[in-house]
């Protein structure tokens, strides 16, 4: 791992932090990420069959049986020291938002504050029609029926080619344009448009942190590479800008 102590000086002075995060961050909660080629979601199911709009209309039953078994494993998983370690960094620094890819709740559960979920949250549902959150229906169709219209209801997550929550992209690319330093963690860079953040982070001056125990598109472009798991690499870095030294 390179600590290159120059740019842990420029973390340390930094008052306004960005932080990237993809499935990577909870793999050590036990939450799959997508492309691991053995364990990840898409090791064993197509995308295309179960996470776009289509996908749905073509098979709700499936793809909400799929959603509802992955919503009951999310439940049961507790975060780990790296989702810790980020609400710790919060609750030091001036001005601080984490713009999450993930729908596993799990960086609120562990305190983080401003939380920015762009691509929605497995824990809510709502109706494929109107797009609004239901909390609770009688219906046992699978997928159960909208009390309000009939419609269908989903999961309330971001599939391939339906856009991001707008006030959410619109706070994330923001906070990317005006922090001083942007942490990408356990993310992949290939799903856009999240993965454009940390390059528009970097034209604006920030200094740009990967944590990752792979290389990713966006490694040749960061200014500190830490290259290993979140939730050992995160917890060091925190003691490291606590302690000033390494
Ligand atoms: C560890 C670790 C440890 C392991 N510690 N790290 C520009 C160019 C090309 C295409 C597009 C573009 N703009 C838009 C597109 C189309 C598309 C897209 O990006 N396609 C690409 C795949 C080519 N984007 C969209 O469709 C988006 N919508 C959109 O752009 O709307 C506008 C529009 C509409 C119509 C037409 C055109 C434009 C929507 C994207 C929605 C993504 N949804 C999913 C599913 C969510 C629901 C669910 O959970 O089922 O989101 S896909 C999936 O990928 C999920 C994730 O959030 C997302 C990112 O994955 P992530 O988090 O990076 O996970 P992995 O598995 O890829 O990587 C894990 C990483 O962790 C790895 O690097 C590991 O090494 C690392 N790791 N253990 C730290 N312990």
């Amino acid at each position: 791992m390179t600590w290159d102590e120059s740019v842990l000086a420029r973390l340390r002075s930094a008052k306004r932090w960005a932080v990237l995060t993809g499935a990577g961050i909870s793999a050590e909660s036990g939450v799959p990420t997508f492309r691991d080629a053995q364990t990840g979601l898409w090791a064993n199911f197509r995308a295309e069959d179960l996470a776009t709009p289509e996908a749905f209309l073509r098979n709700p039953g499936m793809v909400w049986e799929w959603y509802a078994m992955r919503r009951d494993r999310i439940a049961l998983v507790r975060p780990n020291a790296g989702h810790y370690a980020l609400a710790d960094i919060e609750s030091r620094v001036e001005a601080f938002t984490l713009i999450t890819q993930n729908i596993d709740d799990l960086h609120r559960k562990a305190g983080s504050r401003r939380v920015l979920e762009l691509h929605g949250n497995i824990l809510r549902t709502k109706c494929f029609a109107e797009n609004t959150v239901v909390d609770r229906w009688d219906s046992v169709d699978v997928p159960p029926k909208c009390p309000r219209c009939g419609a269908m209801l989903r999961p309330d997550v971001v599939w391939f080619g339906e856009m991001l929550p707008a006030d959410e992209m619109r706070e994330a690319m923001e906070a990317a344009r005006n922090c001083d330093v942007f942490l990408s963690i356990g993310t992949s860079g290939l799903v856009y448009p999240a993965a454009g953040l940390p390059f528009e982070a970097r034209q604006r001056g920030a200094v740009l942190v990967e944590i990752n125990p792979e290389e990713t598109p966006l490694s040749p472009y960061a200014h500190l590479i830490l290259n290993g798991k979140s939730g050992e690499v995160l917890p060091t870095l925190v003691e490291c800008l606590n302690s000033g030294g390494k």
